[in-house]
Order: structure tokens, then C-alpha cells, then sequence
């Protein structure tokens, strides 16, 4: 067979564009491919729940790759390595309740597995503005290309219409400042603003991220270093147990909604 280079072009215009047409309406909708936006995923399509996620990046894992301070580890407590377990990810025991993984395979396998439970990951394309009704509920995303906003070129963006959306962009909290920028101070904190991270002081933080997992706006779930973030508490640095933890309870919140919607 001879290879030829507009089949090639075809094959990928054509792929690509049918799925994209597939998510512009969806139940979920994940800002962010970290470790708790990928593990929210990951949950909700096993519930059946049709599921995307848009990550700004080239790549995927948010803060996993680099591991601690580009040691390309991460450190799990009892809890987290449960949800690894399951993942199929394998850990070693340093310590009682510390356990290591290799953080290159840990973003390998849970994104594969997340996109094999039947969550399509768009990666390059930044979620810029939320979607509202006329009751200002979110029920939506507003996106462009990464490169368009990199290159600061007057491009307008596109839609997709979600009866729930997760924040998951990590340390900036983008969909929960960009709701307090647009909409006011109105998210589920004590001044209606993001709080802002505290300093670092891992026991709490780990503590805190699950709790703080829950909807911070009507029709946002905040999850990940985003919900410590808006909800003003520690970080906690290179052990990622409490962002899958977090990422799982974003499911499972996430789920709680869309019964009622
Ligand atoms: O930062 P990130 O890994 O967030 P996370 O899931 O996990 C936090 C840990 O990595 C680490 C930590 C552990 O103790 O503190 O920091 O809370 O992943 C966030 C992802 O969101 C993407 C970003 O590129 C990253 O991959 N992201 C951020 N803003 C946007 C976005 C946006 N506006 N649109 C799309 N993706």
C-alpha cells in the first residue's frame, strides 16, 4: 500500500472533529487533566455519566510529573494508595502509612484508564469563561485554543453546554476566580471570593481537601488544590493521596447533582 499524505489529513481532521462534535453536550465537564480532575473523571464514567475533561497543557497530570521538586516521585498515605490499588498503579512502602509511586507511570496509567472508562481528554484547549442561565447557574464552558491565548490573537471562542462543571485547574483555582471576575463575589466561602491557599502544613492540607471538596457556585464543583485554594487552606506539596481522594469525592458530589438536575 501506498501512503498518502491527504489520507493521513483526513483521518485526523475527521477523528477529531466527530468527537469534538460529540462533547458539546455532555453531563460533566473537567477543567483540568491533574490528578484530581483525571481520578473525578475516571469515577464518573464508571458511573455511566458522560464525561469530558479540556486541559490547557501540551500534556497531561498537572503537578505529577515533576514529582517533588523534579524528583519524579509522589508520596501516598493508606487512604490514597487504596484509590492507586485500584488504578493498578504500583507503590512501594517507605514507611508505615507512606507509600512511593513512580510519578511518569501514575499519570500513564490513570490516564489511560480514565480514557479507557470512556472520558475523552482534549488537551491544548483552555476553558477561558464559564457558560450561565438566565438564573446565573453555570451550565457550561467557554474555550479556545491554548495557543491563541498564548499568542494573544483576537480569536473569539467556542461553547459546550454540561449539566455539571468541575474545576480542577489546581493551585489558580482559573473557573472560580473567573466566576467571582464575572459574576461577583458570590462562590460558598466566607466572603464570596477565593480565600487563597495558606502556607504549608500537610496534615491539614490532606485533611482539608476532601472536606473542601463540594460545590462552591450553583453547578461548579471545586476539587483538587482548587478547593484549598477557594476555601483558603494549607498546601501540602509533594503528597498527592488527598488530590485523588478528592478527585473521587468531585465524582461523587458531581453524581448527587446531576440526580437532581
Ligand atoms: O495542578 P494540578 O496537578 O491540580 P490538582 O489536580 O493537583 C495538584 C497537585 O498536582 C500538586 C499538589 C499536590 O499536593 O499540590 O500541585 O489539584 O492540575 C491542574 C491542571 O489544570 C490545568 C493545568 O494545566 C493542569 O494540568 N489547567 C489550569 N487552568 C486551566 C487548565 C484552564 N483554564 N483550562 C484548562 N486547563
Amino acid at each position: 500500500m501506498k501512503i498518502d499524505e491527504i489520507t493521513i489529513s483526513r483521518a485526523i481532521i475527521e477523528s477529531f472533529t466527530r468527537e469534538f462534535l460529540d462533547n458539546l453536550e455532555v453531563d460533566a465537564a473537567i477543567a483540568g487533566a491533574g490528578p484530581s480532575g483525571m481520578t473525578a473523571a475516571y469515577y464518573l464514567a464508571k458511573q455511566g455519566v458522560k464525561t469530558v475533561i479540556f486541559e490547557k497543557n501540551l500534556r497531561v497530570g498537572g503537578g505529577m510529573p515533576g514529582g517533588g521538586m523534579m524528583f519524579n516521585r509522589i508520596v501516598v498515605q493508606e487512604e490514597g494508595k487504596r484509590i492507586l490499588d485500584e488504578f493498578e498503579v504500583r507503590t512501594t512502602k517507605y514507611q508505615k502509612g507512606y507509600y512511593v509511586a513512580d510519578s511518569l507511570e501514575t499519570v500513564a496509567t490513570i490516564c489511560s484508564r480514565t480514557i479507557k472508562a470512556g472520558v475523552k481528554i482534549f488537551n491544548l484547549i483552555s476553558v477561558e469563561d464559564v457558560m450561565i442561565d438566565e438564573s446565573d447557574r453555570i451550565n457550561g464552558l467557554v474555550l479556545n485554543w491554548t495557543a491563541t491565548s498564548m499568542a494573544k490573537l483576537h480569536v473569539d471562542p467556542l461553547s459546550i453546554r454540561s449539566k455539571v462543571v468541575i474545576d480542577a485547574t489546581g493551585h489558580d483555582a482559573e473557573i472560580c476566580r473567573i466566576v467571582v471576575k464575572k459574576l461577583g463575589p458570590k462562590l460558598r466561602t466566607k466572603t464570596g471570593e477565593v480565600i487563597g491557599e495558606k502556607s504549608m502544613l500537610a496534615d491539614a492540607g490532606e485533611k482539608a481537601l476532601v472536606k473542601n471538596t463540594k460545590e462552591a457556585y450553583p453547578g461548579l464543583v471545586v476539587t483538587g488544590m482548587a478547593a484549598n485554594a477557594v476555601f483558603g487552606s494549607p498546601r501540602m506539596g509533594a503528597i498527592f493521596g488527598g488530590m485523588f481522594l478528592s478527585g473521587k469525592k468531585a465524582a461523587e458530589v458531581s453524581l448527587g447533582l446531576l440526580k437532581k438536575a
